[in-house]
Protein backbone atom coordinates (compact mmCIF):
# COMPACT_ATOMS: atom_id res chain seq x y z
CA UNK A 1 0.00 0.00 0.00
CA UNK A 2 1.28 3.45 -0.92
CA UNK A 3 2.24 5.92 2.14
CA UNK A 4 2.32 9.38 2.20
CA UNK A 5 6.27 9.86 2.86
CA UNK A 6 7.34 6.21 0.92
CA UNK A 7 11.02 7.02 -0.74
CA UNK A 8 11.28 9.56 1.67
CA UNK A 9 14.65 8.37 3.41
CA UNK A 10 15.28 10.11 6.75
CA UNK A 11 18.89 9.85 9.03
CA UNK A 12 17.35 9.81 12.29
CA UNK A 13 20.60 11.17 14.86
CA UNK A 14 18.30 11.84 17.63
CA UNK A 15 17.85 11.27 21.36
CA UNK A 16 15.57 10.79 24.63
CA UNK A 17 12.35 12.78 23.46
CA UNK A 18 11.52 15.88 21.28
CA UNK A 19 13.72 14.63 18.08
CA UNK A 20 12.17 10.88 18.40
CA UNK A 21 8.65 11.74 18.49
CA UNK A 22 9.01 13.89 15.71
CA UNK A 23 10.55 10.85 13.30
CA UNK A 24 8.32 8.28 14.87
CA UNK A 25 5.40 10.49 13.27
CA UNK A 26 7.09 10.37 10.11
CA UNK A 27 8.19 7.21 10.15
CA UNK A 28 4.39 6.00 10.93
CA UNK A 29 3.38 8.16 7.52
CA UNK A 30 5.91 5.86 5.41
CA UNK A 31 9.52 7.80 5.51
CA UNK A 32 11.91 5.06 5.56
CA UNK A 33 13.65 5.77 9.03
CA UNK A 34 17.02 4.73 9.91
CA UNK A 35 18.03 5.71 13.44
CA UNK A 36 21.88 6.27 13.93
CA UNK A 37 22.65 4.98 17.36
CA UNK A 38 25.85 5.00 19.67
CA UNK A 39 26.72 1.27 19.54
CA UNK A 40 26.58 -0.19 22.81
CA UNK A 41 24.56 1.28 24.30
CA UNK A 42 22.19 3.62 22.00
CA UNK A 43 19.78 5.95 22.79
CA UNK A 44 19.76 6.73 26.44
CA UNK A 45 16.05 5.95 26.66
CA UNK A 46 16.54 2.34 25.91
CA UNK A 47 17.91 1.53 29.41
CA UNK A 48 15.97 4.60 31.57
CA UNK A 49 13.26 3.30 33.68
CA UNK A 50 12.93 0.03 32.82
CA UNK A 51 10.37 -2.05 33.89
CA UNK A 52 11.81 -5.63 32.37
CA UNK A 53 15.55 -6.15 33.35
CA UNK A 54 17.50 -6.61 29.98
CA UNK A 55 14.72 -5.08 27.70
CA UNK A 56 14.43 -1.60 26.05
CA UNK A 57 12.31 0.26 27.88
CA UNK A 58 8.92 1.37 27.62
CA UNK A 59 10.34 4.80 27.24
CA UNK A 60 12.12 4.00 23.94
CA UNK A 61 9.38 1.48 22.67
CA UNK A 62 6.56 4.08 22.64
CA UNK A 63 9.29 6.74 20.87
CA UNK A 64 11.09 4.76 18.03
CA UNK A 65 7.98 2.41 16.60
CA UNK A 66 8.45 1.72 12.51
CA UNK A 67 12.21 2.80 12.99
CA UNK A 68 15.26 0.80 11.71
CA UNK A 69 18.26 1.14 14.09
CA UNK A 70 21.82 1.01 13.00
CA UNK A 71 24.51 1.36 15.39
CA UNK A 72 27.74 3.95 14.18
CA UNK A 73 30.70 5.10 16.05
CA UNK A 74 30.74 8.60 14.57
CA UNK A 75 33.40 9.73 16.28
CA UNK A 76 35.19 7.12 14.66
CA UNK A 77 36.61 7.91 10.92
CA UNK A 78 34.39 4.95 9.15
CA UNK A 79 31.98 5.37 11.45
CA UNK A 80 32.01 9.34 9.29
CA UNK A 81 32.47 7.75 6.26
CA UNK A 82 29.64 5.28 6.70
CA UNK A 83 27.43 8.54 8.23
CA UNK A 84 28.77 10.52 5.01
CA UNK A 85 27.60 7.85 2.55
CA UNK A 86 23.47 7.85 4.27
CA UNK A 87 23.56 11.46 4.17
CA UNK A 88 24.44 11.37 0.30
CA UNK A 89 21.69 8.64 -0.12
CA UNK A 90 18.81 10.49 2.33
CA UNK A 91 16.59 13.33 2.36
CA UNK A 92 16.39 14.32 5.73
CA UNK A 93 18.76 14.18 8.85
CA UNK A 94 16.90 14.87 12.02
CA UNK A 95 18.93 15.60 15.07
CA UNK A 96 18.83 17.16 18.62
CA UNK A 97 22.05 16.52 20.52
CA UNK A 98 23.37 19.63 22.66
CA UNK A 99 24.53 22.91 20.94
CA UNK A 100 27.65 22.60 18.93
CA UNK A 101 27.77 18.52 19.39
CA UNK A 102 27.35 17.67 15.91
CA UNK A 103 29.76 20.61 14.75
CA UNK A 104 32.06 19.14 17.00
CA UNK A 105 31.77 15.77 15.22
CA UNK A 106 32.72 17.55 11.81
CA UNK A 107 29.14 17.32 10.59
CA UNK A 108 28.41 21.16 10.12
CA UNK A 109 25.49 22.97 8.15
CA UNK A 110 28.29 23.58 5.15
CA UNK A 111 30.13 20.23 5.18
CA UNK A 112 26.14 18.66 5.04
CA UNK A 113 25.62 20.66 1.74
CA UNK A 114 28.73 19.80 0.16
CA UNK A 115 27.45 16.18 0.98
CA UNK A 116 24.22 16.48 -0.38
CA UNK A 117 22.82 20.16 -1.74
CA UNK A 118 19.02 18.32 -1.75
CA UNK A 119 19.27 17.25 2.19
CA UNK A 120 17.48 18.87 4.60
CA UNK A 121 19.07 19.06 8.46
CA UNK A 122 16.24 19.72 10.89
CA UNK A 123 17.25 20.12 14.46
CA UNK A 124 15.84 20.35 18.06
CA UNK A 125 17.40 23.03 20.78
CA UNK A 126 16.50 24.54 23.46
CA UNK A 127 17.04 27.85 22.48
CA UNK A 128 16.66 29.68 19.04
CA UNK A 129 20.13 30.83 17.45
CA UNK A 130 21.20 33.84 19.04
CA UNK A 131 19.02 33.54 21.80
CA UNK A 132 20.60 34.57 25.31
CA UNK A 133 20.48 31.56 26.39
CA UNK A 134 21.17 29.50 23.36
CA UNK A 135 24.34 27.78 25.11
CA UNK A 136 21.93 25.57 27.82
CA UNK A 137 20.93 21.83 27.46
CA UNK A 138 17.34 21.79 27.98
CA UNK A 139 15.12 18.90 29.00
CA UNK A 140 10.95 18.76 28.82
CA UNK A 141 10.65 21.04 31.99
CA UNK A 142 13.38 23.38 31.48
CA UNK A 143 11.30 24.02 28.31
CA UNK A 144 8.05 24.57 29.95
CA UNK A 145 9.47 27.58 32.20
CA UNK A 146 11.23 29.18 29.45
CA UNK A 147 8.25 29.27 27.10
CA UNK A 148 6.21 31.13 29.35
CA UNK A 149 3.92 27.61 30.49
CA UNK A 150 4.96 27.17 34.43
CA UNK A 151 4.62 30.98 34.96
CA UNK A 152 0.60 30.89 33.93
CA UNK A 153 0.15 26.87 35.01
CA UNK A 154 -0.97 26.15 38.56
CA UNK A 155 -2.52 27.74 42.00
CA UNK A 156 -2.10 31.39 42.78
CA UNK A 157 -1.12 30.44 46.54
CA UNK A 158 1.44 27.61 44.74
CA UNK A 159 4.83 27.82 42.87
CA UNK A 160 5.03 27.91 38.50
CA UNK A 161 4.10 24.62 38.18
CA UNK A 162 4.81 22.53 34.78
CA UNK A 163 2.21 20.25 32.97
CA UNK A 164 2.61 16.33 32.43
CA UNK A 165 1.89 16.88 28.83
CA UNK A 166 5.56 17.01 26.90
CA UNK A 167 5.00 20.43 25.54
CA UNK A 168 8.54 21.19 25.76
CA UNK A 169 9.62 17.13 24.26
CA UNK A 170 6.83 16.08 21.89
CA UNK A 171 5.55 18.77 21.48
CA UNK A 172 8.68 20.25 19.67
CA UNK A 173 8.77 17.32 17.45
CA UNK A 174 5.42 18.03 16.14
CA UNK A 175 6.00 21.19 15.07
CA UNK A 176 10.05 20.09 13.62
CA UNK A 177 7.74 17.55 11.73
CA UNK A 178 5.44 20.24 10.01
CA UNK A 179 8.88 22.08 9.26
CA UNK A 180 10.31 19.40 7.54
CA UNK A 181 7.50 18.74 5.53
CA UNK A 182 7.14 22.24 4.25
CA UNK A 183 10.83 22.17 3.27
CA UNK A 184 10.02 18.96 2.08
CA UNK A 185 7.64 20.55 -0.53
CA UNK A 186 9.91 23.56 -1.05
CA UNK A 187 12.68 21.05 -2.10
CA UNK A 188 10.00 20.18 -4.74
CA UNK A 189 9.96 23.82 -5.87
CA UNK A 190 13.59 24.55 -5.81
CA UNK A 191 15.50 21.66 -5.97
CA UNK A 192 17.52 22.77 -2.66
CA UNK A 193 17.42 21.26 1.24
CA UNK A 194 17.88 23.57 3.56
CA UNK A 195 18.12 23.93 7.68
CA UNK A 196 15.16 23.52 9.44
CA UNK A 197 15.28 24.32 13.12
CA UNK A 198 12.85 24.38 16.06
CA UNK A 199 13.49 25.92 19.54
CA UNK A 200 11.79 24.01 22.61
CA UNK A 201 11.11 27.48 24.06
CA UNK A 202 9.53 28.34 21.06
CA UNK A 203 7.63 25.69 20.70
CA UNK A 204 6.39 25.86 24.02
CA UNK A 205 5.53 29.77 23.64
CA UNK A 206 3.83 28.81 20.54
CA UNK A 207 1.07 27.32 22.72
CA UNK A 208 1.13 29.80 25.61
CA UNK A 209 -0.47 32.38 23.46
CA UNK A 210 -3.69 32.96 24.62
CA UNK A 211 -1.28 33.69 27.91
CA UNK A 212 0.57 36.91 26.01
CA UNK A 213 -2.41 38.02 24.68
CA UNK A 214 -3.54 38.21 28.07
CA UNK A 215 -0.58 39.93 29.10
CA UNK A 216 -1.33 42.51 26.63
CA UNK A 217 -4.82 42.91 28.44
CA UNK A 218 -3.20 43.16 31.95
CA UNK A 219 -0.63 45.62 30.63
CA UNK A 220 -3.72 47.99 30.08
CA UNK A 221 -6.38 47.34 32.08
CA UNK A 222 -4.76 45.89 34.83
CA UNK A 223 -7.26 43.14 35.44
CA UNK A 224 -8.28 39.86 33.14
CA UNK A 225 -12.25 39.46 33.84
CA UNK A 226 -12.24 35.28 33.13
CA UNK A 227 -9.46 34.83 35.65
CA UNK A 228 -10.41 33.93 39.57
CA UNK A 229 -8.22 36.82 41.05
CA UNK A 230 -11.50 38.87 39.58
CA UNK A 231 -13.53 40.54 40.99
CA UNK A 232 -10.74 41.98 42.88
CA UNK A 233 -11.58 40.57 47.00
CA UNK A 234 -10.03 42.40 49.77
CA UNK A 235 -9.44 39.10 51.53
CA UNK A 236 -7.19 38.11 48.74
CA UNK A 237 -9.06 34.66 48.71
CA UNK A 238 -8.23 33.84 44.47
CA UNK A 239 -5.15 35.57 44.25
CA UNK A 240 -4.58 39.13 43.28
CA UNK A 241 -3.34 40.90 39.96
CA UNK A 242 0.53 41.79 39.80
CA UNK A 243 2.29 43.09 36.61
CA UNK A 244 2.01 39.73 35.02
CA UNK A 245 -0.49 37.16 33.60
CA UNK A 246 -1.52 35.43 37.22
CA UNK A 247 -2.08 31.50 37.45
CA UNK A 248 -5.70 30.86 37.10
CA UNK A 249 -5.61 27.51 38.56
CA UNK A 250 -8.03 25.51 36.49
CA UNK A 251 -10.46 28.12 35.00
CA UNK A 252 -11.60 28.39 31.77
CA UNK A 253 -11.41 31.31 29.42
CA UNK A 254 -13.87 34.44 29.65
CA UNK A 255 -17.58 33.38 27.95
CA UNK A 256 -17.52 29.78 29.26
CA UNK A 257 -15.71 29.66 32.50
CA UNK A 258 -15.02 26.53 33.65
CA UNK A 259 -13.32 24.65 36.64
CA UNK A 260 -12.47 20.92 37.53
CA UNK A 261 -15.35 19.47 39.96
CA UNK A 262 -15.64 16.90 42.12
CA UNK A 263 -18.15 13.64 41.51
CA UNK A 264 -18.99 10.35 43.69
CA UNK A 265 -16.29 9.18 45.35
CA UNK A 266 -13.59 12.00 44.77
CA UNK A 267 -12.76 11.48 48.86
CA UNK A 268 -10.80 8.44 47.65
CA UNK A 269 -10.14 8.09 43.43
CA UNK A 270 -7.97 10.97 42.97
CA UNK A 271 -9.74 11.32 39.38
CA UNK A 272 -13.24 11.11 40.59
CA UNK A 273 -13.95 14.73 38.86
CA UNK A 274 -15.16 15.95 35.59
CA UNK A 275 -14.52 19.42 33.56
CA UNK A 276 -17.53 21.74 33.93
CA UNK A 277 -17.95 24.28 31.56
CA UNK A 278 -20.57 26.92 31.69
CA UNK A 279 -20.74 28.44 28.04
CA UNK A 280 -22.48 32.01 27.68
CA UNK A 281 -24.69 30.89 24.97
CA UNK A 282 -25.96 27.73 26.88
CA UNK A 283 -27.25 28.85 30.02
CA UNK A 284 -30.79 28.21 29.94
CA UNK A 285 -29.44 24.41 29.13
CA UNK A 286 -26.83 24.50 31.89
CA UNK A 287 -29.31 25.68 34.34
CA UNK A 288 -32.20 23.11 33.65
CA UNK A 289 -29.69 20.54 33.27
CA UNK A 290 -28.59 20.81 37.13
CA UNK A 291 -31.62 21.53 38.42
CA UNK A 292 -31.86 25.02 38.49
CA UNK A 293 -34.07 26.36 35.75
CA UNK A 294 -35.17 29.21 37.80
CA UNK A 295 -31.65 30.60 37.61
CA UNK A 296 -32.57 31.12 33.21
CA UNK A 297 -34.25 33.97 33.80
CA UNK A 298 -32.84 34.97 37.40
CA UNK A 299 -30.87 38.41 36.66
CA UNK A 300 -28.79 37.68 39.08
CA UNK A 301 -27.55 34.50 37.16
CA UNK A 302 -28.95 35.17 33.89
CA UNK A 303 -25.93 36.86 32.23
CA UNK A 304 -22.22 35.85 32.44
CA UNK A 305 -21.60 39.23 34.19
CA UNK A 306 -24.26 38.68 36.92
CA UNK A 307 -22.45 35.06 37.10
CA UNK A 308 -18.94 36.34 37.80
CA UNK A 309 -18.85 37.31 41.14
CA UNK A 310 -20.63 34.26 42.16
CA UNK A 311 -18.93 31.88 39.95
CA UNK A 312 -17.24 29.62 42.54
CA UNK A 313 -20.47 29.67 44.55
CA UNK A 314 -22.35 28.38 40.86
CA UNK A 315 -19.44 25.28 40.73
CA UNK A 316 -19.82 24.89 44.82
CA UNK A 317 -23.43 24.30 43.98
CA UNK A 318 -22.50 21.88 41.10
CA UNK A 319 -20.23 19.80 42.50
CA UNK A 320 -23.54 18.82 45.38
CA UNK A 321 -25.39 18.01 42.59
CA UNK A 322 -22.48 16.11 41.22
CA UNK A 323 -22.47 13.88 44.73
CA UNK A 324 -23.93 11.13 44.21
CA UNK A 325 -22.86 10.61 40.61
CA UNK A 326 -19.81 9.06 38.74
CA UNK A 327 -18.09 11.37 36.40
CA UNK A 328 -18.97 8.80 33.52
CA UNK A 329 -22.57 9.28 34.83
CA UNK A 330 -22.58 12.66 35.30
CA UNK A 331 -21.02 13.24 31.73
CA UNK A 332 -24.28 11.09 30.39
CA UNK A 333 -26.32 13.65 31.73
CA UNK A 334 -25.26 16.36 30.87
CA UNK A 335 -24.02 15.44 27.20
CA UNK A 336 -28.07 15.84 26.84
CA UNK A 337 -28.02 19.64 27.67
CA UNK A 338 -25.24 20.22 24.86
CA UNK A 339 -22.66 20.75 28.05
CA UNK A 340 -19.05 20.99 27.09
CA UNK A 341 -18.09 19.02 29.80
CA UNK A 342 -15.37 15.60 30.13
CA UNK A 343 -14.41 13.14 32.52
CA UNK A 344 -10.93 13.60 34.08
CA UNK A 345 -9.17 10.71 32.88
CA UNK A 346 -6.92 9.22 34.55
CA UNK A 347 -4.08 6.80 32.72
CA UNK A 348 -5.61 3.77 33.90
CA UNK A 349 -9.28 4.78 32.26
CA UNK A 350 -6.67 5.55 28.84
CA UNK A 351 -5.19 2.70 29.54
CA UNK A 352 -8.60 0.53 28.96
CA UNK A 353 -10.59 3.09 27.13
CA UNK A 354 -12.21 0.96 24.06
CA UNK A 355 -13.26 3.95 21.99
CA UNK A 356 -9.31 5.44 21.92
CA UNK A 357 -8.33 1.85 21.17
CA UNK A 358 -11.43 1.25 18.26
CA UNK A 359 -9.91 4.45 16.85
CA UNK A 360 -6.05 3.33 16.61
CA UNK A 361 -5.37 6.00 19.26
CA UNK A 362 -3.88 3.90 21.85
CA UNK A 363 -2.62 0.32 20.28
CA UNK A 364 -0.73 -2.55 20.80
CA UNK A 365 2.24 -3.93 19.13
CA UNK A 366 4.74 -6.44 19.31
CA UNK A 367 8.15 -6.14 20.24
CA UNK A 368 11.07 -8.97 19.57
CA UNK A 369 12.33 -9.03 23.50
CA UNK A 370 9.43 -7.32 25.32
CA UNK A 371 6.25 -9.44 23.78
CA UNK A 372 3.55 -7.26 23.09
CA UNK A 373 2.89 -3.41 24.48
CA UNK A 374 0.06 -0.50 24.42
CA UNK A 375 1.39 2.76 22.85
CA UNK A 376 -0.22 6.09 22.10
CA UNK A 377 -0.72 5.85 18.04
CA UNK A 378 -1.46 8.16 15.06
CA UNK A 379 -4.02 10.94 16.86
CA UNK A 380 -4.14 12.15 12.97
CA UNK A 381 -6.69 10.41 11.21
CA UNK A 382 -6.41 10.14 7.44
CA UNK A 383 -9.38 9.03 4.55
CA UNK A 384 -6.44 7.51 2.08
CA UNK A 385 -3.86 6.56 4.66
CA UNK A 386 -3.97 3.56 6.50
CA UNK A 387 -1.34 4.29 9.41
CA UNK A 388 0.59 0.69 10.92
CA UNK A 389 2.26 1.26 13.84
CA UNK A 390 4.89 -1.63 14.27
CA UNK A 391 7.42 -2.02 17.20
CA UNK A 392 10.84 -0.05 17.76
CA UNK A 393 13.62 -1.93 16.85
CA UNK A 394 16.34 -3.45 18.78
CA UNK A 395 19.89 -1.94 19.27
CA UNK A 396 21.53 -2.57 15.73
CA UNK A 397 18.90 -4.67 14.54
CA UNK A 398 19.13 -3.33 11.06
CA UNK A 399 23.08 -2.55 10.46
CA UNK A 400 23.92 -4.73 8.19
CA UNK A 401 21.10 -4.26 5.92
CA UNK A 402 21.84 -0.98 5.85
CA UNK A 403 25.54 -1.18 5.62
CA UNK A 404 24.48 -3.25 2.58
CA UNK A 405 22.55 -1.20 0.67
CA UNK A 406 25.33 1.59 0.85
CA UNK A 407 27.68 -1.00 -0.75
CA UNK A 408 29.17 -3.04 2.23
CA UNK A 409 29.94 -6.59 1.68
CA UNK A 410 29.53 -9.24 4.20
CA UNK A 411 33.46 -9.51 4.95
CA UNK A 412 33.57 -5.26 5.66
CA UNK A 413 30.46 -5.33 7.83
CA UNK A 414 32.00 -8.33 9.49
CA UNK A 415 35.43 -6.42 9.91
CA UNK A 416 32.78 -3.10 10.99
CA UNK A 417 31.53 -4.66 13.88
CA UNK A 418 35.28 -6.21 14.82
CA UNK A 419 36.37 -2.89 15.06
CA UNK A 420 33.69 -1.52 17.07
CA UNK A 421 32.52 1.37 13.97
CA UNK A 422 29.14 -0.46 14.27
N1 LIG B 1 28.66 8.05 18.05
C1 LIG B 1 29.55 8.79 18.75
N2 LIG B 1 29.23 9.85 19.48
C2 LIG B 1 27.92 10.18 19.53
C3 LIG B 1 26.93 9.47 18.83
C4 LIG B 1 27.35 8.36 18.06
N3 LIG B 1 26.49 7.62 17.38
N4 LIG B 1 25.75 10.04 19.07
C5 LIG B 1 25.97 11.07 19.88
N5 LIG B 1 27.29 11.16 20.16
C6 LIG B 1 27.95 12.15 21.00
C7 LIG B 1 27.87 13.55 20.41
O1 LIG B 1 28.85 13.75 19.44
C8 LIG B 1 28.09 14.38 21.67
O2 LIG B 1 29.46 14.37 22.00
P1 LIG B 1 30.31 15.70 22.42
O3 LIG B 1 29.50 16.40 23.47
O4 LIG B 1 31.61 15.13 22.91
O5 LIG B 1 30.48 16.56 21.25
C9 LIG B 1 27.34 13.55 22.70
O6 LIG B 1 27.26 12.23 22.22
C10 LIG B 1 25.88 14.00 22.84
O7 LIG B 1 25.88 15.10 23.59
P2 LIG B 1 24.51 15.75 24.09
O8 LIG B 1 24.90 17.08 24.64
O9 LIG B 1 23.50 15.79 23.04
O10 LIG B 1 24.01 14.72 25.18
P3 LIG B 1 23.65 14.90 26.72
O11 LIG B 1 23.16 13.56 27.14
O12 LIG B 1 24.78 15.48 27.49
O13 LIG B 1 22.45 15.95 26.75
C11 LIG B 1 20.29 16.79 26.09
C12 LIG B 1 21.14 15.56 26.46
C13 LIG B 1 18.91 16.30 25.69
C14 LIG B 1 20.19 17.70 27.34
C15 LIG B 1 20.96 17.54 24.94
O14 LIG B 1 21.14 16.64 23.87
C16 LIG B 1 20.17 18.73 24.44
O15 LIG B 1 20.12 19.79 25.07
N6 LIG B 1 19.54 18.58 23.25
C17 LIG B 1 18.82 19.66 22.60
C18 LIG B 1 17.49 19.90 23.24
C19 LIG B 1 16.65 18.66 23.27
O16 LIG B 1 16.36 18.05 22.28
N7 LIG B 1 16.20 18.33 24.47
C20 LIG B 1 15.11 17.36 24.58
C21 LIG B 1 15.53 16.14 25.12
S1 LIG B 1 14.10 15.22 25.53
O17 LIG B 1 13.80 15.67 27.10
Amino acid sequence: MTKALDGIRIIDFTHVQAGPACTQLLAWYGADVIKVERPGSGDITRNQLRDIPGVDALYFTQLNSNKRSLTLDTKKQEGKEILEKLIKTSDVMVENFGPGALDRMGFTWARIQELNPKMILASVKGFSEGNAFEDLKVYENVAQCAGGAASTTGFWDGPPTVSGAALGDSNTGMHLAIGILTALRMRDQTGRGQKVSCAMQDAVLNLCRVKLRDQLRLDRTGILEEYPQYPIREDGKYGKFTDAVPRGGNAGGGGQPGWVLKCKGWETDPNAYIYFTIQGQNWANTAKAIGKPEWVEDPAYATAAARQDKIFDIFGYIESWLADKTKFEAVDILRKYDIPCAPVMSMKDIENDPSLRASGSIVEVEHKARGKYLTVGSPIKFSELTVEITGSPLLGEHSDEVLASLGYDAQQVARLHQEKVV
